[in-house]
């Protein structure tokens, strides 16, 4: 996409399917609050929501949507709702499951995108924190990789997820998946924001069509231990007082000029409607050239990854092979 601000309000994906570009997204969206910034959402124009099993709160969501539903605000066909499969289901059934688990609380016979959501296998039950025999090690990340896209392929086929996609993935795993996959992913899912622009990454899954999803597009929670907090940075203030902007909404429009879908959170009903607004004005090239000087930090590095003795990655920069961190 031109850097001169044609952007368009959806995103045509490599089979074909049209995704909103702005999506609410609902990770740390407190249980008792996440409905509501839902609710809120839809109503002020958002078609596009971000959700996972490991999230933990799909049902609030699900329970939203009914509601929409039931008042016809919105019909299902008119919405976009991605989920994620969890760590602890990989391989070759258990993708299933999760899904089912995620459909039935989201109360919807179908998903328009399922992602793997990290490349890291779990055994049964396990999220996050970091804790010990949490890994499961019983096969190569590429061999589980392997057996839990064909199931994705699977699923895809039965028509419960629309499109399937990857979370967190490298170049060098999205090539591993070529040798095997049937289905290209349609989507990675990864984190992108103006001081984390992903030139590698995007470059490679440009020469697959792979379209760039970004979480965290404000930049604003890490785990890098950088203590610079995006939405301060006096250049997006200054870009932002240009146009009458936010320094969120230069974040998210700089996201959308790069061609990626984002995926904005809040469950404050003032920034989730500001968030939706980066459609009616454009950056200039020359604000883009300044974005593109900022330093570059990934803030989520996925350290809770990182174990030495049971993890197959014993550094951040090995989740990441190597493209950075
Ligand atoms: P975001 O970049 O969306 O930032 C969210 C934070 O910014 C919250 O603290 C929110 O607070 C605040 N905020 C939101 N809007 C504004 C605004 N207009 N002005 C100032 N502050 C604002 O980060 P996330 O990490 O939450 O990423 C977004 C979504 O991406 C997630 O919710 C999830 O759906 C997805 N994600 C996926 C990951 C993956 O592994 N696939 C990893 C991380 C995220 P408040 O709510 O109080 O407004
Ligand atoms: C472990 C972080 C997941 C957010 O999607």
């Amino acid at each position: 996409m031109a850097s001169n601000g044609s952007a368009s309000s959806h995103i045509t994906l490599n089979n074909g399917r049209q995704m909103p570009v702005v999506g609410l997204g609902t990770w740390q969206a407190a249980p008792g609050v996440v409905g509501a910034a839902v609710d809120a959402a839809v109503r002020g124009g958002y078609r596009h929501i971000d959700c996972a099993y490991a999230y933990f709160n799909e049902k609030e969501v699900g329970d939203a949507l009914q509601k929409l539903f039931k008042e016809g605000v919105v019909k299902r066909e008119d919405l976009w709702i991605t989920s994620k499969l969890w760590n602890d289901h990989h391989g070759p059934e258990e993708p299933f499951k999760c899904l089912e688990t995620t459909l039935t609380n989201l109360q919807l016979e179908y998903l328009d995108l399922y992602l793997i959501h990290w490349p890291v296998p779990l055994n049964k039950g396990y999220t996050w924190p970091l804790q010990p025999h949490m890994f499961d090690t019983t096969r190569s990340i590429k061999e589980d990789t392997k057996e839990t896209w064909q199931a994705m392929e699977k699923i895809a086929e039965s028509g419960k997820a629309r499109s399937i996609g990857v979370s967190n993935f490298s170049a060098k795993k999205l090539e591993d998946m070529m040798e095997y996959a049937k289905v290209v992913p349609a989507v990675n899912q990864v984190e992108c924001h103006p001081m984390w622009r992903q030139d590698k990454l995007r470059a490679y899954m440009k020469t697959h069509n792979i379209h760039l999803s970004a979480y965290s597009p404000l930049g604003t929670w890490g785990t890098s231990g950088v203590k610079i907090n995006l939405l301060d940075h006096p250049l997006l203030t200054k870009i932002g007082e240009k146009y009458g902007r936010t320094p969120a909404q230069v974040s998210l429009r700089w996201g959308v000029q790069m061609g990626n879908s984002v995926l904005p959170k809040s469950t404050k009903a003032e920034r989730v409607k500001e968030n939706l607004q980066v459609s009616d004005f454009s950056l200039s090239d020359e604000d883009m050239s300044e974005l593109e000087k900022l330093e570059q930090t990934r803030f989520l590095q996925g350290t809770f990854w990182v174990n030495d003795s049971g993890s197959f990655y014993k550094k951040a920069e090995d989740l990441w092979d190597g493209e950075g961190i």
